[in-house]
């Protein structure tokens, strides 16, 4: 089973989208087994997005995903990471298509909603950054056995 890690970002909160978000999601079948509302400062927020370093958007993209708090969401499901990038949708929601989380809600590059992992082994280093293992959850639920 894999685990991916998903932030609803400070715009998805500020628009008061997040159940919306999170629902859509938990729809699919993906199990919810770790989930925060924080705040997430300077520090946390250059170790996560650490392969942007140097990129011309991010002292942006820090300085938004520090703005306002979030919520930290941990899904697991078979294929949970290639599952929600695709409901996600593309990067930039205008080239998203509809009827992904970017694409129905989103029309700016800096303000998509949403984070997903984009690999298990990225999850396994995400996941780490924002929850400690008593924080996790894997418990059965029986209807799992209607989803799979
Ligand atoms: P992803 O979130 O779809 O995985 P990444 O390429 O990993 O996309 O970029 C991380 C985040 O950085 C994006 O979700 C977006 O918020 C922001 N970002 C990426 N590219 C740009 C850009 O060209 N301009 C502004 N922000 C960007
Ligand atoms: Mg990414």
């Amino acid at each position: 089973m894999d685990r991916s890690l998903v932030l609803i970002k400070p715009d998805a909160i500020q628009r008061a989208l997040a159940g919306q978000i999170i629902s859509r999601l938990e729809r699919k079948g993906l199990k919810i087994i770790a989930m925060k509302i924080l705040h997430m400062d300077k520090d946390l927020a250059q170790r996560h997005y650490a392969i942007h370093k140097g990129k011309p958007f991010f002292d942006d993209l820090v300085s938004f995903i520090t703005s306002s708090p979030l919520i930290a969401v941990v899904l697991q499901g078979e294929n949970a990471v290639q599952i929600i990038r695709q409901m996600m949708g593309e990067t930039d929601p205008a080239k998203a298509s509809s009827g992904t989380i970017r694409g129905d809600f989103g029309i700016d590059i800096g303000r998509n909603l949403v984070h997903g992992s984009d690999s298990p082994e990225n999850a396994r280093t995400e996941i780490d950054l924002f929850f400690s293992a008593e924080e996790i959850f894997d418990y059965d639920r029986e209807l799992d056995t209607w989803i799979y």
